[in-house]
């Protein structure tokens, strides 16, 4: 790939740290020896670390994460019985978010579900009303697929701040996540029940307090919509709806019902709470926006991103994040390292998928000086992250759902990174 090397803010060609790791980069800067000094290997010492030196502990019939890795862990932000957990992205890499730290939206809290009690109803304008149980379900064929999920409320603080707060990137965008999913084909169930020539939309309703419930166009249901069971190879943890859960990739994370108990096909949307109040949006001319169901192409970098501190002046790094697009798959990201003036082409490093998760990098001589980090991502269908002031020229001052402008990271001259609007 070619890369303009070294560009405004000191963006590389790729291949020049695989020629030469991280000490070139530093050694060809006229820096002096203190800095090629603190990126050296350590010393070689012993051949037996401690570890090695006694038997070691027992293990645990389900796998924790390391006890040292305690701090990387989602965190909640709450509103009476909503919660929401955003997933610490600056902290993971690859494309897969773990189980454990799938972000999660709840408008009516966790509930507790038995398997052997739960039951998916297929009713309405069909040929053959018809309820499943778990034991029916698990015996029909499966396709497995790699889907981010993101809520319509990702970034919400970056819609609608004023200025820009000082968060880490999980606070500010956590609310998506990238998994694979496995379940039925809505096809083969709605095909069972035989759909009447009036039915055109479905209700999808979850089994929480809330009775939370979205309408969905059938044509887009048949073609791509999913009852996930399994998620990352094990059955959905509660938080994501156990034990089962629509999944309609590249949508907007609400219309993902959880806990899903019923399928009501009708001929036309119910207009419930969760479309009519909550995922609308109103534009600049005052006009809603409804039923806007994919997320739109977006980015983050992921190191370095907010509140993280280079460790030291001057030198190599990595910049690297996650873009996707809720129309298909990622064409291109690029990558400015001097707030906008000049941009690099990121290596997207595969698979790239469609409508999941693509991890991209590229390497960066950072100088010393206070700088602004951006990453723009392009979609296969050619759409491009806008900037925050056209975004926001489309909405209304208080729309903050759907938000997919581009994030800007301030980089501070003693290394700390912060979140700017560029
Ligand atoms: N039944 C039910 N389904 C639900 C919700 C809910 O509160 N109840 N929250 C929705 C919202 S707003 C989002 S963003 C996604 C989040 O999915 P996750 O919690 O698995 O990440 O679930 C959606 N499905
Ligand atoms: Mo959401």
């Amino acid at each position: 790939m070619n890369v303009v090397a070294a560009t405004g803010g000191g963006l590389l060609e790729r291949r020049s740290f695989l020629r030469s790791g991280l000490s070139l980069s530093v050694a060809a800067m006229a820096t002096g020896a203190a800095h090629a000094q603190g990126n050296a290997a350590a010393p070689i010492g012993s051949r037996f670390p401690d570890a090695m030196k006694s038997m070691g502990a027992g293990d645990a019939p389900y796998g924790q994460p390391s006890p040292y890795e305690a701090k990387v862990v989602r965190t909640e932000s709450r509103t009476a019985g909503f919660s929401v957990w955003r997933s610490p992205l600056q902290e993971q890499r690859g494309i897969i978010t773990p189980n454990g730290l799938h972000f999660a939206t709840h408008h009516n809290g966790v509930p507790d579900i038995a398997p052997d009690q739960h039951t998916l109803m297929i009713h309405g304008l069909v040929e053959r009303p018809l309820k499943f149980d778990m034991a029916r379900l698990l015996r029909y064929p499966m396709v497995n697929q790699i889907h981010f999920l993101e809520c319509a409320g990702n970034s919400a603080a970056n819609a609608l701040s004023l200025t820009a707060l000082d968060h880490t990137l999980g606070d500010l965008a956590g609310e998506v996540s990238c998994a694979e999913w496995t379940g039925i084909p809505l096809s083969y169930l709605l095909n069972e029940a035989g759909i009447k020539e009036s039915g055109k939309w479905v209700i999808a309703e979850g089994a929480d307090g809330g009775s939370h419930a979205r309408s969905l166009p059938l044509s887009a249901l048949m073609k791509d919509g999913m009852v996930a069971l399994y998620q990352n190879g094990e059955r959905l943890r509660a938080s994501q709806g156990y034990p089962m859960r629509l999944f309609m990739p590249g949508w907007e994370g609400n219309v993902n019902v959880k806990w899903l108990h019923r399928l009501e096909v009708v001929d036309a949307p119910a207009f419930t709470k969760d479309e009519s109040g909550l995922y609308t949006q109103v534009l600049k001319n005052g006009q809603i926006e409804r039923f806007a169901f994919p997320m739109e192409v977006k980015s983050v970098i992921t190191h370095p991103s907010g509140q993280q501190v280079l460790p030291q002046v001057h030198g190599f790094y990595e910049i690297s994040g996650f873009a996707w697009s809720g129309r298909g798959r990622i064409a291109k990201v690029e990558v400015s390292a001097d707030g906008g003036d000049t941009w690099a082409l990121a290596q997207l490093h595969g698979p790239v998928l469609d409508r999941a998760f693509t991890r991209f990098s590229i390497p960066w001589q950072w100088q010393g000086k206070k700088t602004v980090l951006m990453s723009r991502a392009t979609d296969e269908l050619g759409h491009v992250q806008p900037s925050r002031s056209a975004w926001k020229s489309r909405y209304a001052a208080h729309s903050f759902n759907h938000y997919n402008a581009i994030q800007a990271w301030q980089v501070d001259k003693d290394g700390r990174v912060e979140n700017t609007y560029a």
